[in-house]
């Protein structure tokens, strides 16, 4: 049995009152989710009783900090099923891994002719970086469209791929707007079938729904630690071993390195190559300990609770006059309501909904293509929920609209 109530007294922001003095009613988990006392409690006390640079120490202080960090690694590792502990890397953020894809696999693998795809309904963490590197080495991106019930064209995917030279494609597997579950196994086979490689944008999948890399077969998996219960200046980039190996590094400094000279440098084993410097050691032992935490509700109780919340806030959303919602249809929906309000700007109401205590986003999410060259707006609300959201909070969010609306008439 879920217990939500149960669940709610791990994180202590949420008996915490809003300012304006009535309970905080949190709707923005896709942006960052709120931490458990478990969470905070592990990175205090590692600050506490362990705290030393990691890989360097002969001294026991700094083993017991490299033992807790690389820890988290392979609970990392277990929690999304990859293979071995050498294909996770520790970056900054979603951001980061998908920077050090390109930078690092694009920058060696693409050229002038060749072709990568990406989806309509991307963030911009997955379009940026793509075209940065493109105006550069002048390869195309092609866009896989979004149909008017808010999935992917796989017809137009289909053409993409036969008209030849696709290196790679990359999309989100759940997108941070529309809520959207990707149906990315498909989408990988047939990047296969054509010689491209596949990327997954995982930074709203992971943390709501189980997700195992190697039944994926997915080529590179990227996911940030903040919107999965840990801290944030802490991701994840997931990639297939012989992948990772043939990369050359990306930053260049301390612990990348098996040996200087003045002249050059050789690299350091997987997946030391790819964390140059000081790596973030709390924030990891903070997202290992939130991984133990998912893991002990279980993720598919977690995407069970997001998604019924989901359909209900869209069904009570339909009650109020002049609200539209920009979500598909289950089985490919999630914990996501996007909708816009007649006559009402999104940012007045966001501001509106706060002095309720209500925490919504509004704006275009980075997802800027996605409004205005898809569903041809501006910006929107967006109420998207975790395991710790509860059916009062969609209430409190339908009566502020309903008093919303009375106002703006
Ligand atoms: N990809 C997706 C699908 C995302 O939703 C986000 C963040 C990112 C990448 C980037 O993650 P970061 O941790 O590197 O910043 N999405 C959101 C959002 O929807 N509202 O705020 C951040």
């Amino acid at each position: 049995m879920y217990d939500v109530a149960r669940i709610r007294q791990d994180f202590p922001i949420l008996s915490q009152p809003h300012p304006s003095g009535k309970p905080l009613v949190f709707l923005d988990s896709a942006a960052s989710s709120q931490k458990p006392s478990v969470v905070i409690d592990a990175m205090t006390n590692y600050y506490r009783t362990q705290h030393a640079n990691v890989h360097r120490g002969i001294y026991a202080l700094s083993e017991a900090a490299t033992h807790a960090y690389e820890a988290a690694r392979d609970k990392v590792k277990s929690f999304i099923n990859a293979e071995q502990r050498e294909e996770i890397i520790f970056t900054s953020n979603t951001t980061g891994s998908i920077n050090l894809i390109v930078q690092t696999w694009g920058r060696q693998n693409l050229e002038n002719g060749n072709v990568v795809v990406l989806t309509a309904m991307e963030h911009h963490a997955n379009i940026v970086p793509w075209q940065i590197l493109a105006a550069e080495k002048g390869f195309q991106i092609k866009y896989i469209p979004v149909t008017s019930d808010y999935l992917l064209d796989l017809e137009v995917f289909e053409r993409i791929l036969s008209e030849g030279n696709v290196k790679a494609v990359s999309v989100g597997h759940v997108s941070n707007v529309l809520g959207t579950i990707n149906p990315v196994e498909h989408i990988i086979e047939r990047a296969h079938a054509f010689g491209a490689i596949a990327i997954v944008d995982g930074a709203q999948s992971v943390p709501h729904l189980p997700v195992d890399v190697q039944a994926l077969d997915v080529d590179f998996y990227a996911f940030s630690g903040h919107k999965m219960c840990g801290p944030t200046g802490i991701g994840i980039l997931y990639g297939k071993r012989h992948l990772l190996e043939a990369m050359p590094p990306w930053q260049g400094g301390g612990d990348m390195i098996a040996r200087v000279t003045l002249e050059g440098a050789t690299w350091n084993d997987l997946p030391y190559k790819f964390e140059a410097g000081t790596p973030a050691i709390a924030e990891a032992i903070g997202l290992g300990a939130a991984v133990d935490y998912l893991q002990g509700i279980g993720m598919e109780a977690i995407h069970q609770h997001e998604a019924e919340l989901g359909v209900y806030a869209r069904e009570r959303l339909a009650e109020v006059e002049g609200v539209q919602c920009y979500n598909p249809a289950p089985p490919y929906a999630s914990g996501v309501a996007t909708f816009t309000l007649e006559g009402v700007h999104p940012h007045d109401l966001a501001q509106i909904l706060d002095y309720e205590g209500v925490a919504v986003r509004a704006g275009h999410h980075c997802a800027m293509p996605l409004h205005r060259e898809v569903l041809c707006i501006h910006a929107s609300v967006r109420a998207s929920f975790y395991l710790y959201s509860t059916r009062e909070e969609v209430d409190t969010l339908i009566a502020c609209l309903q008093v919303a609306r009375q106002r703006f008439l």
